[in-house]
């Protein structure tokens, strides 16, 4: 396989509503697509970069440049036999992951588009079908929280997660307890609270959670260790994996019984399908993390969800939960039993718009 040629787009989607975290407010996303011409076989891959380093030290500008400065020079030109070499040939560049991700999923895309296969079956995935969830922001009030887990469990979906943030945590996890007494459901605390608030989150054990994600610092596996500890409730560690040697770390050190893995986050497919056999050999279930992706990412979430190890429901849910108009055909669907079925198309298995990412374009940049 051969890159001939990379063009960088940055499209902007706005959300059907905002998404607020511990973190901040998302509303308008700025997406950074990657299309790559690998031997004359168009290619697609997005990063999570976010708008803003507040999720991690990645943003929109930083994974262009690295694309643009760095990654391109790394791979232009070169002869390699598989998509998995991608990953080793980026190594000189330390972190960077979502934009490392942006073009080595692309890389994935294309070898299967070349054997005329769907990117899931070249992943080696086991699932015709992946099981999801739903992950739902911090909402101003308590019932139109309700209103939305009302909806997403009228959809089908097979779990719920909601976003907490100190002093929006034990309350809104007590009420939908008592409403939904027999829901799948979820938090994710996005890296809001210290080792010190033990005593609180402890008061979670009470709700019977499948989980509580990422409750402490974004790179600090030793202090989930010790809360992991003092609770009853599995810890889901996101932020803090950033590939197979962190999830080494924290399973190890058993600071948590689950993992979220994002292709943004650890770096593409091959660092991914490495967390995943690792999880898969030491018992640890995982599943697959959003980054409120447009059709694209979307796409290669669901690829990689189909790995046997993804047993848990993942936030990739469908395209119309997040905007008016998806960048893909057909958009993402979810079943009324709460699933994606894996496409069976060769490659990501959907099309991108071209027309539509063209007029939602702001920059764009061919590098050949
Ligand atoms: O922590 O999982 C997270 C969105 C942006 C940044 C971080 C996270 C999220 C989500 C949304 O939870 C998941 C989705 O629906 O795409
Ligand atoms: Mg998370």
């Amino acid at each position: 396989m051969r890159l001939r040629k990379i063009t960088l787009r940055e499209i902007h989607l706005r959300l059907l509503s905002p998404f607020q975290t511990s973190f901040g407010t998302s509303d308008l996303r700025r997406i950074l697509l990657v299309e790559a011409d690998i031997d004359g076989v168009a290619a697609w891959g997005e990063s999570t970069a976010g708008e803003n380093p507040f999720y991690s030290y990645e943003t929109v500008e930083t994974a262009w440049l690295i694309l643009h400065d760095y990654l391109w020079p790394l791979l232009k030109g070169r002869e390699i036999a598989s998509a998995s070499e991608v990953w080793d040939l980026l190594a000189p560049v330390r972190g960077h992951n979502m934009a490392k991700a942006a073009i080595e999923t692309a890389f994935w895309d294309a070898e299967a588009k070349q054997k005329n296969l769907p990117l899931a079956k070249l992943l080696g995935g086991a699932r015709d079908e992946i099981p999801c969830g739903v992950s739902i922001g911090i909402q101003p009030t308590m019932a139109g929280l309700v209103a939305k887990v009302d909806e997403a469990l009228a959809a089908g979906y097979q779990r719920i997660k909601i976003k907490i943030k100190p002093g929006h945590d034990v309350e809104p996890v007590r009420a939908l307890r008592e409403k939904f007494p027999r829901v799948r459901l979820q938090v994710d605390a996005n890296s809001a609270y210290r080792l010190e608030d033990a005593p609180l989150l402890k008061a979670l054990d009470a709700y019977y959670l499948v989980m509580i994600e990422q409750p402490l610092g974004w790179d600090d596996i030793f202090s989930h260790a010790q809360l992991q500890r003092q609770l009853q409730t599995p810890i889901c560690l996101d932020e803090c994996i950033h590939g197979v040697e962190h999830a080494r770390a924290a399973i190890e050190t058993r600071a948590c019984q689950i993992i979220n893995i994002k292709l943004g986050r650890v770096g593409g497919h091959t660092s991914a399908r490495r967390i995943h056999d690792l999880c898969q050999a030491n018992s640890i279930p995982v599943w697959c993390g959003g980054m409120l992706e447009s059709g694209i990412g979307r796409a290669h979430n669901i690829a990689m969800s189909s790995l046997a190890n993804f047993s848990l429901p993942g936030d990739v849910s469908a395209s119309r939960r997040y905007w008016a108009e998806d960048i893909i055909q057909p958009e993402v669907e979810v079943t009324r039993q709460g699933t994606i079925r894996v496409p069976t198309l060769p490659g990501i298995g959907y099309e991108p718009r071209l027309d539509r990412i063209e007029s939602l374009t702001k920059r764009r940049e061919v590098l050949d």
